[in-house]
């Protein structure tokens, strides 16, 4: 492979050989350290994306990437044919951590979804007693939950869907926040309702206080599965081990991944109750890298960082701060601020054009953020940012919106 000396080439390449599914900004990272990544001439920028929460933990932190190398070198994969001795110690962990008896472990977020619409609908069959192929599940408005085709099928974003299908059928999407469309929507072949405690893609969007908790309560009345979504929102982004818990709620089935490995390999799990997860048997499910003591290890370490470096609180507290420092802003461009721990999105009115324009402003004064559904810049930097940092993107956003 050559190894090229400036950005512009990197992005000429890309351009040449690789397929077209991304539109990112123009800069080429070629390093990172904790809350910061350089280019490849070398510029500094803050990352306010955080690989969209996949590295909380900051980029490279030694604890994790050390776990990573000495793994590797013992032991990387045996596949699921035969036992490893750092699948069953780290199932326990991230049970008794998170709360959940069961866990079944995958590698992409949208495999542990795929995880969760498996269970769910088994479970339908099996212990629900909805008869043969007719499960259904609620899915909500402006969802994200991942790229497979069955996923894509009950996405409302076009750029997503579009000439993708035929869609595998067995979903009914609700606007979301709105409990009286949820209970609408039900019936007997209803056995789940998946959703994210906090969208993401759609902004960073915040349910109507007791929405989730409204959630919990119609599926334990019309006995059916709560499934959240916790990829992005859990592990310390929204300020708690899992989102839900703000709401005071526990998902019959949660859905982690991301910062499950601090960036650094992609793992995720599919957790849930005894008698959920009891749906699965020898041969029902699987995947060649799922559970490999690799995974295992890196995960070990991730969470233990965000254990012991109290990055649950630490997001909660500087979240808040910085939310309110952003309310603070005077700025006309600004439609609507939301925020959950160092999660944010800024809403444009649509005069403001569009908030792709303001990320390259930010990138040019090295603030890395990313916009989302056209007027929304979404901005969530590593929990480990310090907070003489935030002060110095505080102020470059404030610049940066001001302007106009
Ligand atoms: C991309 C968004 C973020 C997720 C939730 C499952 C998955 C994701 C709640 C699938 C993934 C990503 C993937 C990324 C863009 C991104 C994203 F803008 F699209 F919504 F983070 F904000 N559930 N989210 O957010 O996980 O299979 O990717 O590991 O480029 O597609 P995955």
């Amino acid at each position: 492979m050559r190894k090229l000396e400036d950005s512009q080439s990197c992005i000429e390449l890309e351009d040449r050989y690789a397929a077209h599914n991304y539109h990112p900004l123009d800069v080429v990272i070629a390093r990172a350290e904790g809350a910061f990544v350089w280019d490849v001439e070398g510029r500094r920028y803050l990352d306010c994306l955080s690989a969209y929460s996949a590295v909380n933990q900051g980029h490279g932190h030694p604890r994790i990437v050390q776990a990573l190398i000495d793994q590797a070198r013992t032991l990387a994969l045996t596949s699921r044919a035969f036992h490893n001795d750092r699948f069953g110690p780290f199932c326990e962990k991230l049970s008794r951590t998170l709360g959940y008896p069961r866990v079944l472990m995958m590698n992409t977020g949208a495999e542990a979804v795929e995880t969760a619409i498996k269970a769910a609908r088994r479970w339908g069959y099996e212990r629900k007693g909805v008869p043969d192929e007719r499960a259904r599940i609620l899915v909500f408005g402006d969802n994200f939950h991942g790229r497979t085709t069955t996923i894509v099928g009950f996405s409302s974003d076009e750029g997503s869907r579009r000439h993708f299908g035929p869609f595998a059928p067995g979903f009914t999407s609700v606007p979301f926040g709105d409990l009286a469309a949820v209970e609408r929507a039900f019936d007997d072949e209803v056995v789940a309702v998946l959703v994210e405690p906090i969208q993401g893609e759609a902004g960073v969007v915040i349910p109507p206080p007791g929405f989730l908790r409204g959630l919990r309560e119609l599926c334990t009345r019309k006995r059916a599965l709560l499934i959240c979504d916790e990829i992005q929102s859990g592990l310390g982004r929204a300020g708690h081990l899992l989102a839900q818990e703000a709401s005071g709620v526990r998902a019959d089935g949660v859905t982690i991944g991301k910062a499950l490995s601090g960036g650094l390999y992609p793992v995720s799990a599919f957790l849930a109750t005894e008698e959920l997860m009891g749906v699965f048997t020898p041969g029902s499910h699987g995947s060649t890298y799922g559970g490999n003591p690799l995974a295992c290890a890196v995960a070990d370490a991730a969470l233990d960082v965000i254990l012991d470096e109290d990055l649950c609180a630490r997001s909660l507290e500087l979240g808040a701060w910085f939310l309110d420092e952003l309310r603070r802003t005077p700025s006309a461009l600004i439609e609507e601020l939301r925020g959950a721990g160092l999660w944010f999105g800024i809403q444009l009115k649509p005069q403001a054009g569009g908030a792709r324009r303001y990320c390259e402003r930010l990138k040019e004064r090295g603030l890395l953020c990313k916009e989302t559904h056209t007027h929304t810049i979404r901005v969530a930097p590593p929990l480990v940012t310090e907070r003489s940092d935030l002060e110095w993107a505080l102020a470059q956003l404030r610049e940066v919106l001001a302007g106009g």
